[in-house]
């Protein structure tokens, strides 16, 4: 049997906090006198925190001091934290459980590899953190996503070759990280954002078992 590399991308992918992101950062971006919308949410999935806040500064013409700066991003974490603490497994996105356990029975390595530096507490909030073998996140990266190191570290974690790793993204910065690691990159969600993915599904209920186990087979 061969073992490929699958790494799994967290918010929007695993899990929907992408909506909890949102309404964080617009009650953030509001609060400070700048608008913020569905639109300009989507070009901050998997854009990291930092880069995040700098974004909807550069969106409302506004800048900051660095101590207000960092106040505004612990603000956001603490309502975004706020807004997660009741997440449980009814969170998990529809067949993302049957695919792991698939993957997981064909004993082919896991990880994760997300933005996020809350990513363990979501993990382990909707019980799915022994699934994985190794997980990459916020707190382990210097560069964000559009660049590979979350996924090259991803794969050196868990022991796989770059090019036999298979990326799962729900995110263009995600997709595109995933390219540029010489990965296969699936995107998860809308095919008109995510072109530039190798495969895209609207949700894991489009993957099926054939599908992965051929992935595996390549
Ligand atoms: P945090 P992913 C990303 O997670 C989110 O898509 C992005 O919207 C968020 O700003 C980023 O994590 C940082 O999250 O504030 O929790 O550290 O999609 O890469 O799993
Ligand atoms: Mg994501």
């Amino acid at each position: 049997m061969k073992r490929k590399g699958f790494i799994f991308d967290l918010d929007g992918v695993i899990v929907d906090t992408a909506k909890y992101h949102f309404l964080a950062w617009k009650k953030l971006a509001n609060s400070i006198g700048i608008d913020f919308s569905e639109t300009q949410n989507e070009q901050l999935k998997g854009v990291s925190r930092k880069q995040s806040l700098e974004k909807i500064l550069a969106w409302g013409n506004k800048t900051l001091s660095e101590k207000e700066f960092t106040q505004l991003m612990e603000r956001k974490n603490i309502d975004y934290l706020n807004y997660i603490t009741n997440m449980g497994e009814n969170e998990i996105l529809p067949d993302v459980v049957k695919i792991l356990n698939y993957l997981i029975g064909q004993q082919q390595p896991i990880a994760l590899g997300s933005a996020s530096k809350n990513a363990r507490e979501i993990l382990a909030k909707v019980n799915l953190l022994k699934k994985f073998d190794d997980i990459v996140d916020g707190n382990d990266v210097t560069k964000a996503k559009p660049d590979p190191e979350v996924f090259l570290k991803a794969a050196d974690q868990i022991g796989i070759n770059p090019v036999d790793c298979i990326v799962f993204e729900d995110s263009l910065a995600g997709v595109q990280a995933a390219n540029l690691a010489n990965m296969i990159s699936i995107g998860i969600g809308d095919e008109t954002i995510l072109s530039e993915a190798r495969w895209v599904f609207k949700d894991f209920t489009e993957v099926s078992i054939d599908f992965i186990e051929n992935l595996i087979k390549k």
